[in-house]
């Protein structure tokens, strides 16, 4: 095979052992790679109900077929496992030296299986695997790790690892590289900690074989060259995701007081603009011209680097308007390795809690010292607090007061990003419909609704939605490259199916992704179904109460909330399109059409289909 190393490494930490093994061109096009082999192997090897954080999930480090040519942001690979935060399937993309250096070494994806009897660093060296002791590295931050790991194995080597929140299981711990990069959300980063593996370290020293190795040359070259002929490159490399704070505001969609409200009084303090006047530097993902993390000092003098996503969540969601202080806790959350969006959701959380008395300590929305320090509780599992919000928001609701999950965000267990749906039902739905949980990475549609009209429940919105998880949940996260030049500066996807082309051999039309697209995101949901079970309902794609419930009350928006019966019908039309029932569980023609017939036999067997 050309593009495909064709290899899987597969350790198992108990033993001490590794084996590679050779995959054939079938599993390939079927699947091509990243969160398509992950959700495969997850699904054909692990048992129902498996617990996440035994040593019988597995967690798996994923690329594709396109990771590590000179091809524009084509540095990312998966990370995945059964979820501890979710209990369905979890997943993370994370731009990172490792990936290059996995697919050097001559590795399509890791699987790693059980667990380590103390803490290790798995070095991988072309085909020599070693189980290292990672003692002095367990209880360090993921700063400090990759910097020790690095000073052994030099400075282009590939390193992922956990921090604390990792090794104390909280379940939005994930796994971190590159002082900046971090991936997983759905607790990624739990899952290795564990298995007692605090980090990977990859070196490759092969080339990687591409089928047409003077095109592929020639394509990178004119890639590169067009994304920074685009008009709006100029500008992107000032902000990177930064100038989303500004738009959100403007669309009152910029969550504010754990997504009471759409507005935020100091939104310009710690927006796109701010971010300029304080920026020192900027760093990004290997191959990538785009290089999108903005590094500011913050409050406490260190360095730290922004996104949209962080400083939402971590800003205006509990009221922290100050730029320097949200870096400070943005970097926080990277050294103890915790997923931003969800420890923001967590806090806020709290915060209301306490304003609503349903816990005994005091923390304030905008409070930086006592958020600081509930943070550290939070990764150490620190108290019956850290303990209780170390689970997540929808544990903590069913623990503290059933009350609050009213407010307690997140759609089947996963916190929700930074964008509030009081106003818009489509991206409502399209996080309500996500592969991992509530996670914009699938379909990011609201920009597109802001423009078309966000009031309606249309048809078209549903289209617009399976359209773009086709784009973005199947063709990006199983090339796995970087969906931003696509989305930010309108890089063509007919580009990927020529880098494909010059990679692999394979003449595949869009159309053509799009149906390996179709396959990957019904195994998926067939991944959710089976752990569930009979636990399994249509309730399970709809979003917390607060956004029906309690209308925004500010801002040109106000007295604006989803309408739960529209929402229920747009829900069905959506399962409608995607050949689904009306509890959102694949239907046996549809498996079939797929190419997924032995799934419908399991899922009828276990009479979890009709
Ligand atoms: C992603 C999620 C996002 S999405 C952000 S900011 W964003 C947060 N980043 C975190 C962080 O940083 N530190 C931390 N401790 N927690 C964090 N949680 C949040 O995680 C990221 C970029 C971004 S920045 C986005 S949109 C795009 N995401 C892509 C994707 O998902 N797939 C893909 N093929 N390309 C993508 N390109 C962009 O990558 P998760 P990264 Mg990330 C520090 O991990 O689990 O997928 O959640 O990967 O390498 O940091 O790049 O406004
Ligand atoms: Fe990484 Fe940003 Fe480049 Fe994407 S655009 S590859 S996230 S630096």
């Amino acid at each position: 095979m050309y593009g495909w190393t064709g290899r899987l490494l597969r350790v198992n930490l108990s033993k001490g052992k590794a084996e590679t093994s050779q995959y054939g061109a079938n599993l390939a096009k079927a699947y091509l790679g990243g969160r398509g082999f992950a959700v495969k192997i997850l699904w054909d090897e692990l048992e129902q109900g498996v617990d996440p954080l035994s040593p019988f999930n597995k967690l798996i480090f994923a690329a594709g077929p396109l990771t590590g040519f000179a091809l524009p942001s084509s540095g990312k690979l998966v990370v995945a496992a059964k979820s501890p935060l979710t209990g369905g399937y979890g997943d993370g993309s994370i731009g990172s030296q490792a990936a290059v250096q996995m697919r050097k070494a001559g590795y399509d994806a890791v699987i790693v299986e059980r667990k380590a009897d103390k803490p290790t660093v798995l070095l991988v060296h072309d085909n020599s695997v070693e189980f290292l002791d990672g003692g002095a590295l367990w209880g360090l931050n993921s700063f400090e790790t990759e910097k020790k790991l690095h000073a052994l194995y030099g400075p282009t080597a590939g390193v992922l690892c956990i921090g604390q929140g990792g090794e104390n299981l909280v379940c939005f711990a994930n796994v971190v590289s590159q002082e900046g990069r971090a991936g997983g959300r759905p607790g990624m980063g739990a899952v290795m900690g564990s298995k007692n593996l605090k980090a990977v370290v990859f070196l490759g020293t092969s080339d990687l074989a591409a089928a047409y190795p003077k095109e592929m040359k020639d394509l990178g070259a004119e890639a590169y060259r067009e994304i920074m002929m685009k008009p709006n490159y100029a500008f992107w490399k000032r902000q990177g995701t930064m100038s989303t704070i500004e738009w959100s505001q403007e669309n009152s969609v910029l969550p504010t007081r754990n997504f009471s409200e759409g507005i935020f009084g100091k939104a310009e303090a710690i927006g796109g603009f701010a971010m300029e006047k304080l920026r020192i530097g900027q760093r990004g993902c290997p191959q990538c011209n785009m290089v999108c993390g903005n590094i500011i000092r913050d409050s406490d003098r260190k360095k730290s680097e922004l996104d949209y996503e962080n400083v939402a969540m971590l800003g205006s969601n509990i009221g922290l308007g100050d730029l320097r202080q949200v870096a400070a806790l943005n970097r926080v959350a990277d050294e103890y390795g915790l997923d931003a969006i969800s420890l923001g959701n967590v806090l806020g959380f709290a915060m209301e809690a306490s304003e609503k008395g349903l816990i005994d300590e005091k923390i304030s929305w905008g409070e930086f010292k006592a958020t600081k320090a509930l943070i550290e509780d939070i990764a150490h599992r620190r108290g019956f607090r850290g303990n209780l919000l170390a689970e997540g928001v929808r544990s903590a609701a069913e623990k503290l007061d059933r009350s609050s999950e009213r407010w307690a965000m997140h759609i089947k267990g996963l916190e929700i990003s930074a964008y509030d749906c009081h106003t818009t039902p489509g991206m409502a739905l399209a996080y309500a419909t996500s592969s991992i949980g509530a996670h914009h990475k699938d379909a990011w549609v609201i920009s597109w609704e802001v423009k078309a009209g966000r009031s309606g429940y249309s048809v078209e919105k549903v289209d617009k939605i399976i359209e773009l998880q086709r784009i973005r949940a199947g063709i990006f996260e199983s090339l796995t490259v970087c969906r931003l030049p696509w989305i930010e500066v309108g890089f063509e996807l007919e580009w990927y199916t020529k880098f494909l082309h010059a990679a692999t051999g394979l003449e595949m039309t869009l159309d053509g992704l799009k149906l390996v697209a179709d396959r990957i995101f019904n195994l998926t949901r067939a991944f959710w179904i089976r752990e569930y079970a009979k636990n399994w309902t249509k309730e399970m794609d709809t979003p917390p109460p607060r956004w029906f419930e309690e209308p925004l009350s500010k801002g040109p928006m106000k007295g604006s909330r989803l309408d739960r019966e529209k929402y229920g019908a747009m829900l069905q039309a959506y399962y409608m399109k995607r050949g689904w029932d009306e509890r959102g569980v694949p239907r046996v023609s549809t498996l079939t059409r797929l190419g997924l017939e032995d799934v419908a036999r399991q899922l009828k067997k276990a009479k979890l289909s009709e």
